[in-house]
């Protein structure tokens, strides 16, 4: 398994539209793998493999906050049966470091998706859990929680992003 770079915003890949994965084979347990260890080593609870450059739609998460670890993989994944009933949750996101914002989402969902070997699965999502996949499955059309917030604000975000990434560029040079 490999740790692989996360991209950040503003970064143009971050906002491309993700391809559905035809089958579950090799290659694509072997980016789940490293997409998991990715998210782990990077203290997320979930990420899109977007967010490491490969426009699959493909997500891995674990919620458990435990020491023992409970990895969960979407493969191809779809949202249905969103409740009406929305809930707020201050949210992170590894491609947009150190900000967060209370974002409004669906208060519970059903995923349809292929697990880790290719099996059909559908998942009733709440709380937590809902909010986490319907903010993965952003990433896969190229959305990001800050897309959800007034111009200012997400200006402002993005204005400190991008110089802290001039100061990272420039340590690295
Ligand atoms: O680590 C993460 N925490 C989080 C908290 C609230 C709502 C969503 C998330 S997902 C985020 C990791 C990430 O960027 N996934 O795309
Ligand atoms: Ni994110």
């Amino acid at each position: 398994m490999t740790i692989r770079n996360i991209l950040t915003e503003p970064n143009k890949l971050l906002r491309q539209i993700s391809q559905k994965v035809d089958k579950v084979g090799k290659d694509e347990q072997k980016l789940m793998d490293d997409m998991l260890e990715t998210m782990y080593s990077a203290n997320g609870i979930g990420l899109a493999a977007i967010q490491i450059g490969v426009p699959k739609r493909i997500i891995v998460m674990d919620l458990s906050k435990e020491k023992e670890k409970k990895p969960m993989f979407f493969v191809n994944p779809e949202i249905n049966n969103k409740n009406k009933i929305h809930s707020v949750y201050e949210e992170g996101c590894l491609s947009v470091p150190n900000q967060f914002a209370e974002i409004e989402r669906p208060s519970t969902c059903e995923v349809k998706y292929l697990d880790y070997n290719g099996n059909e699965k559908i998942l009733k999502a709440e709380g937590l859990l809902a909010t986490c996949i319907q903010h993965e499955m952003d990433h896969l059309e190229g959305v990001l929680f800050i897309d959800y917030l007034s111009k200012l604000k997400k200006s402002i975000i993005i204005k400190k992003l991008s110089k802290q990434k001039d100061k990272i560029d420039r340590i690295v040079v």
